[in-house]
């Protein structure tokens, strides 16, 4: 008897909860604002091969770590933009752009979509800081704008390359950094 009580009861909630995500569906609807189809990824954009304007003022650099800095195997890095702005991977919208770091490599095709790889990092989310983690040693980082497509703009928008040291952390007293 109770567990059929039970069995019931949960009927009974199942069918609320599917009520209920119905609901939610139904409340999607209204969501899609006018003028937003510059937003979708990927059904009426123009298919253009052609690149993102740039601007000429604006300035890409790294506001942390700076040029000749020591750091330890795990740091911070964080990316600063003037006169230009940030918007996910995907999301088409003039003078703005995602960012990428290089690491200890330089771009060379500004034409065509930004490598992903472990010297090539995107922040599609439109992240303007991140950790990284590098051996000891000398190493160079560079920031470079990528619009929605992940192509460099026109003109291209890099910072300076920093030159950084890693050094590992001997006998601090940390077991671990993270
Ligand atoms: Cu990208």
């Amino acid at each position: 008897m109770l567990s059929r009580t039970s069995t019931l009861l949960a009927a009974g909630l199942a069918a609320g909860l599917i009520l209920a995500a119905d609901a939610a569906l139904g409340q999607e609807a209204p969501a899609a604002a006018p003028g937003s189809h510059a937003a979708h990824q990927d059904s009426d954009a123009p298919a253009s091969t052609g690149r993102s304007a740039g601007r000429k003022d604006a300035q890409l650099y790294i506001g942390w770590p700076t040029d000749g800095a020591v750091v330890g195997t795990r740091f911070k890095v964080w990316f600063g933009l003037r006169n230009f702005g940030v918007a996910p991977a995907g999301v088409a919208r003039d003078a703005t752009g995602h960012h990428h770091i290089l690491i200890d490599t330089k771009l060379t095709k500004f034409d065509e979509p930004i490598p992903s790889d472990k010297q090539h990092l995107h922040f599609g989310s439109g992240q303007t800081e991140t950790y990284l983690e590098l051996p000891p040693g000398r190493h160079t980082l560079q920031l470079v704008l990528g619009d929605a497509n992940h192509i460099p703009h026109d003109p291209p928008i890099v910072s300076k390359v920093v030159t950084i040291t890693v050094q590992a952390r001997r006998g601090s007293p940390q077991v671990s950094a993270r």
